[in-house]
């Protein structure tokens, strides 16, 4: 299949055709807004990187309500809903965390990445939830893959994007193009969540690291079929913040307390130069760093998280109950940077720091954690 990146110079609107669009989120906000809260200067990461085209089926303008027959979810939600013993006997799903809700206070009002939609700070109630205590890692989507024969977006397209500094030279060669604007980020012919860095690159030695790779449908069929769903960007904040007021981080506004790594993110100068001082250059298993103050792992760092919401960047301060987000869009919400972000570039390692991606989106740095409901 054919890729052609557009970026910088074309707006949001043309990903809302049906055409081949390449999504490089805080550039394109720039140029709508006009804003140079980002000094041109800085490299920025486009949040899973260029997009792969608009795959068939799922087209930019359908609602969550119409994506019927393409969208994965659909027959795995089917097979759970009639047969929930397709649940292993030895059950491999992430423990379940209970989270007690409430009212908390989502977003910021003193956004670091305005653009974003950071802010403003408002008041949100939660009904209480269960969150996976973890990324759902290789080895549960493996055993998700081996009893439903189920076959990701990235593997039916036959490519998915890499960072190119994980790439082995043989694959590298055979490159045919970068994103111009993001040149770390190619599409790799044969890279899916069994090969991460493409063909030559396995998971046997990764096999609890988070699962990569996935698009939001892959995600939210995973979690139909471990019986629970993907996260409200609401519930993922705040299960990020840990109950925890107007923190930066899920532990609290310093980013290494007594110069203790809380996460795994990226040292040295992007994206030249990772000194994986936090002992990972790429992925870490997960629950490699400490939990925060619900015992929750890897809220920031590590993978990125698809979560149930559309994107938007406009917010009420309007009081609400169990939001949802907006009732359609092009988009969907992605929570927590990836061992990719640094400050320079990517300083969304917050809680309140948010990006998006197209739903047919995957790359080497997104993954997802399922959050299920008191009463099933
Ligand atoms: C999946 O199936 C393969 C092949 O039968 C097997 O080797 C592997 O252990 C299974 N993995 C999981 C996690 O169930
Ligand atoms: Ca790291
Ligand atoms: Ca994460």
């Amino acid at each position: 299949m054919v890729y052609r990146c557009v970026f910088l110079f074309l707006s949001l609107n043309l990903c809302h055709l049906n055409t081949v669009c390449c999504h490089l989120s805080e550039v394109e906000l720039e140029s709508q807004s006009g804003s140079k809260a980002y000094a041109a200067s800085e490299p920025q990461e486009p949040g899973c990187g260029c997009q792969t085209s608009r795959r068939d089926g799922v087209g930019a303008n359908v609602g969550e309500n119409t994506l019927i027959s393409e969208n994965p979810a659909d027959k795995y939600s089917k097979l759970a809903n009639e047969k929930p013993e397709t649940i292993p006997e030895r059950d491999i799903r992430s423990k379940l965390v209970l989270l007690k809700g409430g009212w908390f206070l989502m977003g910021t009002d003193d956004p670091a990445i305005p653009q974003d939609g950071e802010g403003p700070q408002r008041r949100v109630w939660l009904d209480p939830f269960y969150i996976e205590e973890h990324e759902v890692t290789n080895e549960q989507f493996q055993s998700f893959v081996n009893q439903t024969g189920f076959i990701t977006e990235a593997e039916r397209f036959g490519d998915s994007f890499v960072f190119e500094g994980l790439l082995s030279e043989e694959v590298k060669s055979t490159l045919s193009h970068a994103v111009a604007a993001a040149p770390w980020w190619s599409p790799v012919k044969g890279a899916n969540w069994r090969h991460p860095e493409g063909p030559d690159s396995t998971i046997t030695q990764r096999m609890k690291h988070p699962v990569l790779h996935v698009s939001w449908a892959d995600a939210q069929a995973y979690c139909v079929w471990a019986q629970r769903r993907l996260p409200t960007e609401a519930e993922w904040e705040y299960a990020c913040r840990a109950g925890l007021q107007d923190r930066l981080y899920p532990w609290g506004n310093k980013l290494m307390p007594r110069g203790e790594h809380y996460a795994n993110l990226w040292q040295g100068e992007f994206p030249g130069h990772n000194t994986a001082e936090d002992g990972y250059v790429a992925t870490s298993p997960v629950m490699s760093f400490p939990a925060n103050g619900f015992g929750l792992y890897d809220m920031v760092g590590n993978a990125w998280e698809w979560t149930a919401d559309w994107w938007s960047t406009r917010h009420t301060t309007d009081d609400k109950h169990n939001p949802r987000g907006p009732e359609s869009g092009t988009d969907r919400v992605k929570k927590g940077g990836s061992y990719m972000c640094h400050k320079s570039y990517c300083y969304r390692y917050r809680c309140a720091a948010r990006s998006q991606n197209t739903p047919d989106s995957s790359a080497s740095n997104l993954g997802f954690r399922c959050v299920s409901d008191p009463d099933v």
